[in-house]
């Protein structure tokens, strides 16, 4: 379940790409390259549209976050928006940690003045002056590149006091995370700006009343800004008509990898692009915080995963073949969230402790007592966690006792 040892590369040949059309293509580090194949087009429309007319389109276009929560962006936006204190701040959560995602690293590798054009297109719809892009610090690749881009832009007039002599202001400062997965939680980000310990803070408030240094602050995903720019580009007519996602394959297949595809495709379609090596065993949809399935007809939306009890999180596909240790995979995932709770709230941070101990036990000896255990201690953890971590610790563990009949 750690990140895969290969490069993913978009799949070229895919006809009509849309969030990875530049990736592989262009040269990340020209700004030209990136004007001359349809760049800074969508910003342009933004200022024709005014803010209201920015949220109105994003929202018309039905965007919803790609982070894993599918909460409406244009919603977001408006709320941010409508509120009286200022200033008002951005943040990017390009913090990817979510044990197999890696779309977000791609996009931003391949693609960096994506990203900035559409952090400044949200800046503007929201009214924010001061944009942060907290970075996970193990993408030192993307951070060169996000940095390069942003001086660039900078002096080109694309960030700054008078973007494209519009008389909008607005700069982007990158923050590097340090290791923790708890950092890519939104308002553990906040904390971890104002030179915090990175933990969650409780919700409500939320962020778009009460985010980074107190204020209103949107928070998106890079996949999510990204989508903007198709939106305004196209009209959200024609964007919802073929509306892109990003899908993170791994595990045991030939050509692991992100994949971009209209929602809607079936995992078996997907699953024919990557190739699976072997007989898919299961498929762990959503990555550590998401669950195992078996039906591979599953259509690959929000609404399908969810009626097929599992989730799109943030676009993980791990496939796994008969040849996979699924004990070893269950505690590895244990191991994990153990390593990676903040510790903040008793449910999550005695919790994860208890689902490794009693996963270490039923790995050598099948109790209905460790059974009983673990599905009261995973319970909990879902119910009374402060945060997603805690709350999803157990989701992946219960999936592979109730669907893949581990410890049977
Ligand atoms: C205004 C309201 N805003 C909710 C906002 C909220 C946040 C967003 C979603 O993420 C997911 C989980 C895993 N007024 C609001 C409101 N909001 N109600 O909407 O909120 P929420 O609390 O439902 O989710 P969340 O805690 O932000 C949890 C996924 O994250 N996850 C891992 C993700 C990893 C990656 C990665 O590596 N790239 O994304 C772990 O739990 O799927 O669904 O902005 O403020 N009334
Ligand atoms: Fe920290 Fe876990 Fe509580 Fe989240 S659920 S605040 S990670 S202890």
């Amino acid at each position: 379940i750690d990140a895969p040892e290969v490069t993913p590369v978009p799949q070229r040949g895919q006809a009509g790409l849309t969030l990875l059309r530049r990736v592989g293509t262009v040269d990340p580090s020209s700004l030209d390259d990136y004007r001359a194949t349809g760049g800074y087009a969508a910003l342009r429309r933004a200022f024709e549209l005014g803010p209201a007319g920015v949220i109105r389109e994003v929202t018309d276009a039905g965007l919803v976050g790609r982070g894993g929560a599918a909460f409406p962006t244009g919603r977001k936006w408006a709320a941010t928006a409508s509120q009286p204190d200022h200033p008002h701040y951005l943040v990017c959560n390009a913090d990817e940690s979510e044990p197999g995602t890696f779309k977000d690293r791609v996009v931003m590798e391949g693609d960096p003045y994506a990203l900035i054009e559409a952090m400044t297109i949200a800046a503007y719809a929201t009214g924010c002056a001061k944009g942060y892009l907290y970075i996970r610090g193990e993408y030192p690749l993307a951070t060169a590149r996000l940095s390069h881009a942003i001086a660039t832009a900078r002096t080109r007039g694309l960030l700054g006091d008078d973007i494209l002599g519009q008389g909008f202001r607005f700069d982007i400062e990158i923050r590097r995370g340090a290791g923790a997965y708890i950092c890519g939680e939104e308002t553990a980000i906040f904390n971890s700006i104002e030179g915090y310990r990175g933990e969650p803070r409780t919700k409500p408030p939320f962020p778009v009343e009460k985010g980074l240094f107190g204020k209103p602050t949107v928070v998106n995903n890079v996949e999510t800004l990204v989508n903007v720019l198709p939106i305004l580009e196209r009209g959200p007519e024609a964007y919802r008509a073929a509306e892109p996602k990003l899908f993170c394959v791994s595990g045991n297949v030939a050509r692991p990898g992100v994949y971009e595809l209209p929602f809607g495709a079936t995992l078996r379609e997907l699953l024919d692009l990557a190739q699976p090596t072997g007989d898919v065993r299961a498929v762990l949809m959503g990555g550590a915080a998401g669950s195992f399935v078996t039906d591979l007809d599953i259509t690959l939306t929000f609404e399908g995963t969810r009626a097929a009890g599992t989730t799109l999180g943030s676009g993980v596909v791990m496939v796994l073949d008969e040849s996979v240790d699924l004990k070893g995979i269950l505690l590895r995932i244990a191991e994990f969230f153990r390593d990676e709770s903040c510790g903040q709230c008793v449910p999550c941070r005695v919790g994860t402790v208890r689902q490794e101990e009693a996963l270490h036990r039923l790995s050598k000896r099948v109790t209905s007592d460790d059974l009983v255990l673990l599905r009261e201690v995973g319970q909990t953890m879902r119910d009374a966690s402060i945060c997603g971590l805690g709350q999803t610790a157990w989701n992946a563990v219960e999936s592979a006792i109730d669907r893949l009949g581990v410890f049977k």
